[in-house]
């Protein structure tokens, strides 16, 4: 392709490509041009929100040279490229992010200065994409950026929702979700008019034999829905790889289907089946760590893996390469089961339509993919019924039974006597309706399956995937703990900090190397650092107690220790804990004397995160604290001494403002029942300290920062069941202080005391599932144990300082490095040197 365009093409191309800006002026005239031409605006309506647009649209341009490059650069050089596949990317704002990583965050914020405006105004303006629930959507964010920055030829696969998470809203202390309707000016994608798939469901499978007496096997009929490839550029920090994240959208598809219909006069049942068509990419599910079995979710899902399998597919027969190369040209990781059908998929493809033998098909099919697993929670693990799958993509469920054949005559000839065995590991279970475990089938077809913790990785050896381990070997699973990038979560939402830390280490090149962090120990006892370290924080802090005040008109004193938990809400979370402890600190506050009250730290504790529309134990859970917050904030005796704060519609861009501000943040779940946890790292990494379970990443921070700088509480992952077992068959007394919390709350202090009798009664009725009570006590006294440490600043000082050089291991850079070693063997690509590639 490359050598057939004639030398005064080439030329003529060459003279005239668009240099990047680089420098104020340059910039300044970018947004000029683009908001009086691209968007036909002028000096005289230009805004807030037209600066934005077109400040972006100058960035853009140059992220679009280097993505034009790289893609080129990665073509050419032919090497083994890594897919991502994703039903969440929940990517945030995108502005900022290219400022810093293209390093020109410093022109911009001159030249919008000079302009008239603000910089921190302009990025505000950006609408989050919200393309993810929480843990999972945004791990896959934060692994885009490693793989960009560092140089890995790898693409991402998602779905362009219409619709993202919905937007929060607080109303007399209930959640009320709003839709997030989020693309009316999104300069950050671009469709790609000429990249459409066809995606076929429902229908039948058909069998036949040729000439030569050879069997073939096709899937006929049905309805035909389109996908449309959606680009986004994703920039790494500092480098000039831009990869590449592909989202698909769904339309009718144009054809003879639609033109049918048209012209025997059903025009408008021809646009309702468009519409229906269009809502297969709709709207994200608001589930996390939850899975309904819905029809339109499978529908995404194979809509999704198809049309992804399609673009690999058709990028490798492009090289000329025989089949059996394909697993050393792709690499495909499943983030989570949901993208599964890959598997069902791409054999589909090398049987029925490439006509590979099975056996054959099979190899490749399985040196292809690795799966990672999220959770153990059973509620989350994704099982689709046979009637369903029968129904809407009937040659993938022949396909499956002929996998499971395969797997089971293999499992019996291994473990000839174990009868039971076969049934446990069979993907499907015996139950009605049958069901389809799709954590099986990814297992079996993925030469690797990893957990996302070294706790999660065991317990998912031990429990769950038990017998995969007898039948595969232990050799099958492994370990990548999970880490954020310090691009976002430490340079962009805690710029002062990065600078502190980078005229310590000699400049930034710690983003890029996080373990270069552990320097910062020299500094530690530096009293000019310790102040700065301090000042940092505390202005952190009066930045979210400014938001705090505009979204919620409560005033809270930056000075107060700020205790804040914020995560989706769910019940193996324990946002319950965290708020019955708080009104166990507010019995206690009541009890005393002025003269006692003054003496206490003063605390705000701050709570976000959205439950699922159908979860009705989160959002009694989210009525429970605002109530509780009602009464508190407005108690005249308590002042200062305790506020509750529930901020509206935490997500990623408010996480840029939170995370920085704690002192203290809340990582207690059940121990066990969280797989890795991120937050976690997000704070500790911005000079907070954690008060934690046993449980995900926090044991292994713990291990990196020294238990003498965390605050564990709490029951041990090895104990929960025996506990568990305790609530149900034997006497349970309930621990003496959540008794008199749960008093209180009956009492009606906080509103209607039957809107929180389920919840209370859970506790001590039915069984504790996720030990509240047991674990309480050990709470209270470690929440004590943080007043009496947060006294003595030195301490406190010190105990940060050391925490955040001891965090380098959490780079999300780091897991992306173990992936690549030992899951998919890629190589990184450095980009092009020169202007061009043309
Ligand atoms: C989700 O956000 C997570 C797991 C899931 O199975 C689903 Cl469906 C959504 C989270 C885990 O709960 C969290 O512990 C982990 O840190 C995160 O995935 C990323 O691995």
């Amino acid at each position: 392709v490359e050598a057939s365009i004639p030398e005064p093409q080439r030329a003529a191309w060459r003279k005239y490509t668009p240099q990047p800006f680089t420098t104020q002026e340059e910039f300044e005239k970018e947004i000029i041009r683009h908001i009086e031409t691209t968007l036909a605006r002028s000096l005289y309506n230009c805004d807030e929100f037209a600066t934005y647009a077109g400040t972006a649209l100058a960035f853009r341009d140059r992220l679009v040279l280097d993505w034009n490059k790289t893609q080129q650069n990665q073509t050419f050089a032919d090497q083994k490229r890594v897919y991502y596949l994703s039903l969440e990317f929940l990517m945030g704002r995108a502005l900022d992010n290219a400022m810093l990583n293209v390093d020109q965050k410093d022109v911009a914020t001159k030249g919008l200065a000079d302009l008239g405006f603000r910089v921190e105004d302009i990025i505000k303006q950006e609408h989050d994409a919200a393309l993810g629930n929480g843990g999972l959507g945004r791990l896959a964010a934060c692994f885009l950026d490693s793989l960009a920055s560092l140089n890995y030829p790898a693409w991402g696969y998602g779905l362009r929702y219409r619709y993202g998470i919905f937007k929060q809203e607080i109303i007399d202390g209930y959640q009320v979700e709003v839709p997030d309707y989020w693309l009316d000016f999104n300069p950050w994608e671009f469709q790609r008019h000429d990249v459409t798939v066809d995606i076929q469901f429902y229908g039948h499978v058909d069998r036949w034999q040729d000439e030569e007496g050879k069997q073939h096997t096709e899937w006929v009929g049905g309805e035909i829905v389109q996908a449309v490839a959606f680009d986004v550029p994703v920039p790494g920090y500092k480098t000039a790889t831009v990869n590449n994240l592909r989202l698909w959208g769904s339309k009718a598809a144009s054809g003879e289907f639609d033109f049918q219909k048209f012209n025997s006069g059903e025009y408008e049942s021809s646009v309702a089946d468009q519409q229906s068509a269009e809502t297969i990419s709709a709207v994200l599910y608001p589930n996390d760590n939850l899975e309904r079995g819905k029809e339109l979710r499978l529908k995404q899902q194979y809509f999704w893996c198809a049309a992804s399998l399609y673009d690999i597919v058709r990028r490798f027969k492009k090289t000329k390469r025989a089949w059996k190369d394909f697993p050393n040209q792709v690499a495909i990781q499943l983030n989570d089961t949901h993208p599964t059908l890959a598997i069902p998929e791409l054999q589909r493809i090398l049987v029925d339509i490439e006509g590979l033998d099975w056996d054959e098909a099979w190899h490749i099919v399985s040196k292809t993919f690795g799966y990672t697993n999220h959770t153990v929670l059973p509620e989350a693990l994704e099982k689709w019924s046979v009637p369903l799958m029968q129904h809407l993509l009937p040659r993938h469920l022949q396909i499956i039974y002929d996998i499971n054949l395969q797997f089971l005559q293999f499992v019996e000839r291994t473990f000839p006597k174990e009868r039971e065995l076969l049934s446990r590991v069979s993907i499907i279970e015996e139950s009605s309706p049958k069901m389809v475990r799709m954590a099986f089938l990814a297992i079996i077809g993925s030469h690797k399956v990893n957990g996302v913790a070294e706790l999660h990785s065991d317990l998912i050896k031990s429990t769950i995937f038990k017998d995969f381990v007898k039948v595969f070997g232990p050799d099958k699973f492994t370990n990548v703990t999970n880490g954020i990038t310090p691009r976002r979560w430490l340079h962009q939402a805690n710029p002062r900090l990065s600078a502190l830390i980078a005229s310590k280490l000699g400049g930034h090149e710690f983003l890029k190397d996080l373990t270069q962090l552990h320097k910062l120990e020299e500094w530690v006892d530096d009293k000019e650092f310790r102040k700065e370290f301090r000042e940092i924080k505390y202005a952190n802090k009066v930045r979210l107690a400014k938001h705090i005040k505009e979204s919620t008109g409560i005033t809270v004193n930056p000075a107060a220790l700020f205790d804040i938990q914020v995560k989706r809400i769910h019940e193996y979370k324990r946002q319950q804990l965290n708020i019955f402890g708080v009104i166990h600190r507010y019995l206690q506050l009541k009890a005393m004397t002025p003269e006692e009250r003054k003496k206490q730290v003063p605390r705000v504790s701050i709570f976000g995160g959205k439950a699922a529309p159908g979860y009705w134990m989160a959002k009694t859970v989210i009525h429970l604290i605002n109530k509780v917050g009602d009464v508190i904030n407005n108690d005249q005796d308590i002042g200062d001494a305790l506020k509750v704060i529930f901020l509206e519609d935490y997500n990623v861009s408010k996480a840029e403002i939170i995370c920085p501000a704690s002192d203290i943040s809340e990582h207690i779940s059940t121990a066990g029942t969280e797989a890795s946890g991120t937050s976690n790292m997000k704070f500790v990494l911005n000079g907070g300290l954690i008060i934690g379970t046993c449980d995900g990443a926090n044991i292994e921070i713990t291990r990196e920062i020294g238990q003498e700088n965390i605050f564990l509480f709490g029951n041990l992952a090895e104990n929960v069941d025996e506990l568990r077992h305790n609530h149900v068959y034997k006497q349970y007394v309930l621990d003496e202080s959540l008794a008199k919390v749960f008093d209180t709350i009956h009492s009606g202090t906080f509103g209607d005391a039957s809107s929180f009798t389920a919840l209370l009664n859970g506790i001590v009725e039915h069984g504790d599932y996720y030990l509240v009570s047991d674990d309480f006590d050990s709470y209270i006294k470690t929440q004590s144990l943080i007043d009496e440490t947060y006294k003595n600043v030195e301490e406190w000082t010190t105990k940060t300082i050391t925490s955040v050089a001891r965090m380098g291991f959490f780079t999300a850079d780091r897991c992306i490095e173990e992936y690549a070693d030992m899951i998919w063997n890629v190589e990184p690509l450095n980009p092009t040197k020169e202007k061009d590639t043309v």
